[in-house]
C-alpha cells in the first residue's frame, strides 16, 4: 500500500443490512464476527468495502437510487447476486459444505453437493468487481470461506497486485480437508494471495500440511513457493475494540439497562451466539442441565441466558437446529422450572450494543462452548467489557480463542459431565482468584486488538507484495506474470493424486 492507496475489505456479506420499502431505507448493523470486527476499522479509515448486499428484489424500484446513495456514502460497492445463483452459491457451497467441513462437522454434508459451479461463478463476479474499483497503489483485503477462489482470479488480472486472503473459520486437519471435491481448486485460488492469514498456529500448519499433500509446490517454513511466486503463510489472532467495550461498560445508558436486568439472588450464566450448530449450544444446556440435576440446592439460585442472534435462517439445517433448541429450552424449562423460577431465558433475537454490553457485566459466568469456532469473538468482548474485574470465562478448548486465553475454565464440550463440573468450578470460584484471572485476560485482551491485528496483516501484505517483486524480477517473475495467467499456471504444478 503507497502513502495514497486504500484498502480494498472484500467479504461475502457487508457491515450494514440495508432494508428499504415505498416509505424509507433503513441501514442496520449486521451480526457476526468479521462485520462486528471490522466496521469500525473500515469507518474510521479510507477503505472501500466490496460485498454482497443480501437479496435485493425486495427494494421497491423507487427506492434503489437511496439505497445505492446508502452504499456510495459508507463507501460499499454492492456485489448483486440473483436469487438462484445466491442459494447455489451461499446456501449450497458456503453453509452446506465448506462450513460445516471446516469445522469438522462431515455428517452435516449432502451427499452429492452439486453446485460447485455457481460457486466458482460468484467468485469470478467477486473478482471482476475488485478489479474494476482497483487503483494502483490499494492493498486489497479477501476475507474467508465464501471467496476462496478470489485471490487466484485476482491475481490473473492483477498481477502485480498486493493481495492478502484471512481465514475467519478454522482450516482443518489435512486429511479432514482432503474431503473436499474441489481441494486443489481451492488450494490453487487461495495460493493467489501474497500473504495467507489464519487466527491459529494449528490452522496454518493444517493448510501446509495440505498444500504438500496435494501439491508439487515447495514448502520451506511458512512459505509456500507458487512456482516463483513466494506465498507467505502466517498466523493473525484476531481481536476486538476493546477499548471500545471497556468504554462502553461505564456508560450510563449501560449501567441503566445493567440495573434494569440485575438480581442480588441469583448467579447468571450468560450464552451469546450466533444461532449455529458450531456454537456448542445444545451440549452447553445439557450440561447445565445436568448442573441442576446434581445440585438441587442450586435450584433458584442460578439462571441461564441464552441470547441467540437468528443466524442463515433461510438453510434447512439451521431450521432444523433452531427447532431442536427451542425443543430442549422448553423441555428444560418444564422439567426443573417452578412457579417463581426459570432455568433458562432464552431470547432468539440480535440484542443492541448497549444490551450486550450490560449482558456482559451481568454475567457471573460466560459460555463459551463452540464444538469448535475459528477464533470466537464473543470470548473477548465480554472480557474487555469486564472493566469491572470480575466475572468468570468458561472457554471450550475448540474455539481459536482457548490458545490465547489460558486463564478461563477450560472445557470439553463433547464432555457434558466435565463440563458441569466446570460450571460449578466456575460458579464456586473465590473472588481473589476469579480477579486474579480477569486480570491476565484483559491484558492480554487490550494488547491485541482488532486494529493491532488489521495493522499488522496489512503491513505484511504490503510487505510481502513489495518484497515478492524486488528479489524476483531480477528472475523474470515480474516480467512472466505480466503476460501470463496465474490461475493458469497454477493447476500445471499440481500433483496428481
Ligand atoms: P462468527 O461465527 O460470527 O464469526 P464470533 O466470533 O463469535 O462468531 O462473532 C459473533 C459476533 O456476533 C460477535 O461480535 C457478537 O457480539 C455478535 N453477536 C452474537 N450474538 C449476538 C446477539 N444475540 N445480538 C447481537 N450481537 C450478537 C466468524 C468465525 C469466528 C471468528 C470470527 C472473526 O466463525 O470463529 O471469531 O468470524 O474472525
Amino acid at each position: 500500500m503507497t502513502s495514497d492507496g486504500r484498502v480494498i475489505i472484500v467479504s461475502n456479506r457487508l457491515p450494514f443490512t440495508v432494508r428499504a420499502d415505498d416509505d424509507s431505507v433503513t441501514v442496520t448493523a449486521a451480526a457476526g464476527g468479521l462485520a462486528n470486527g471490522l466496521r469500525a476499522f473500515h469507518e474510521d479509515g479510507d477503505s472501500l468495502w466490496i460485498g454482497w448486499p443480501g437479496d435485493a428484489s425486495s427494494i421497491p424500484r423507487s427506492r434503489r437510487t437511496a439505497v445505492t446513495r446508502h452504499f456510495h456514502d459508507r463507501r460499499i460497492v454492492p456485489v448483486h447476486l440473483g436469487h438462484a445463483e445466491a442459494k447455489a452459491y451461499y446456501e449450497g457451497v458456503c453453509n452446506g459444505v465448506i462450513w460445516p467441513l471446516f469445522h469438522y462437522l462431515t455428517d452435516r454434508i449432502p451427499i452429492d453437493p452439486c453446485e460447485w459451479t455457481a460457486y466458482r461463478e460468484v467468485n469470478e463476479r467477486f473478482a471482476a468487481a475488485i478489479a474494476r474499483e482497483y487503483r494502483e497503489g490499494d492493498v486489497v483485503w479477501i476475507h474467508d470461506y465464501h471467496l476462496l477462489l478470489v485471490p487466484g482470479l485476482l491475481r490473473a488480472r492483477l498481477p502485480k497486485a498486493a493481495i492478502g486472503f484471512f481465514l475467519h473459520i478454522p482450516f482443518p486437519a489435512a486429511d479432514v480437508f482432503r474431503i473436499v471435491p474441489w481441494r486443489r481448486e481451492i488450494l490453487a485460488g487461495v495460493l493467489g494471495a501474497n500473504v495467507i492469514g489464519f487466527h491459529t498456529s494449528d490452522y496454518a500448519s493444517h493448510f501446509t500440511d495440505a498444500v504438500r499433500s496435494l501439491t508439487a509446490f515447495e514448502i520451506t517454513e511458512n512459505t509456500v513457493y507458487v512456482n516463483d511466486h513466494p506465498v507467505e503463510v502466517g498466523v493473525y489472532p484476531m481481536g476486538v475494540d476493546a477499548a471500545s467495550f471497556t468504554r462502553m461498560a461505564d456508560d450510563p445508558q449501560v449501567v441503566a439497562e445493567y440495573k434494569g436486568i440485575a438480581t442480588s439472588h441469583q448467579q447468571i450464566l450468560l450464552g451469546v451466539d450466533r444461532l449455529d450448530y458450531t456454537k456448542g449450544i445444545l451440549r452447553r444446556l445439557l450440561a447445565y442441565e445436568r448442573l441442576l440435576r446434581d445440585n438441587p440446592a442450586l435450584r433458584e439460585r442460578v439462571r441461564l441466558i441464552q441470547v441467540a442472534v437468528p443466524s442463515r435462517d433461510c438453510v434447512a439445517s439451521y431450521q432444523r437446529f433452531r427447532q431442536e433448541l427451542d425443543e430442549l429450552v422448553g423441555r428444560i424449562n418444564g422439567d426443573h422450572g417452578t412457579l417463581d423460577w426459570t432455568p433458562i431465558r432464552y431470547l432468539h433475537q440480535s440484542v443492541s450494543p448497549t444490551q450486550l454490553v450490560a449482558l456482559y457485566r451481568l454475567a457471573d459466568v460466560m459460555l463459551v462452548t463452540p464444538l469448535r469456532d475459528g477464533m470466537n469473538l464473543v470470548a473477548k468482548e465480554f472480557i474487555a467489557s469486564r472493566a469491572d474485574g470480575d466475572g468468570v470465562l468458561v472457554l471450550s478448548e475448540f474455539a481459536g480463542a482457548a490458545r490465547e486465553l489460558p486463564e478461563a475454565v477450560s472445557v470439553n464440550p463433547y464432555d457434558i459431565e466435565e463440563m458441569a463440573a466446570r460450571l460449578k468450578d466456575a460458579l464456586t470460584m473465590e473472588m481473589p482468584d476469579r480477579r486474579r484471572r480477569m486480570a491476565a485476560l484483559r491484558q492480554r485482551v487490550a494488547a491485541a486488538d482488532v486494529y493491532s491485528w488489521a495493522a499488522t496483516f496489512l503491513r505484511d501484505v504490503g510487505d510481502a507484495a513489495v518484497g515478492n517483486r524486488r528479489p524476483t524480477a531480477a528472475r523474470g517473475y515480474e516480467g512472466r506474470l505480466a503476460n501470463d495467467n496465474l490461475a493458469a499456471v497454477i493447476p500445471s504444478a499440481l500433483r496428481l493424486m
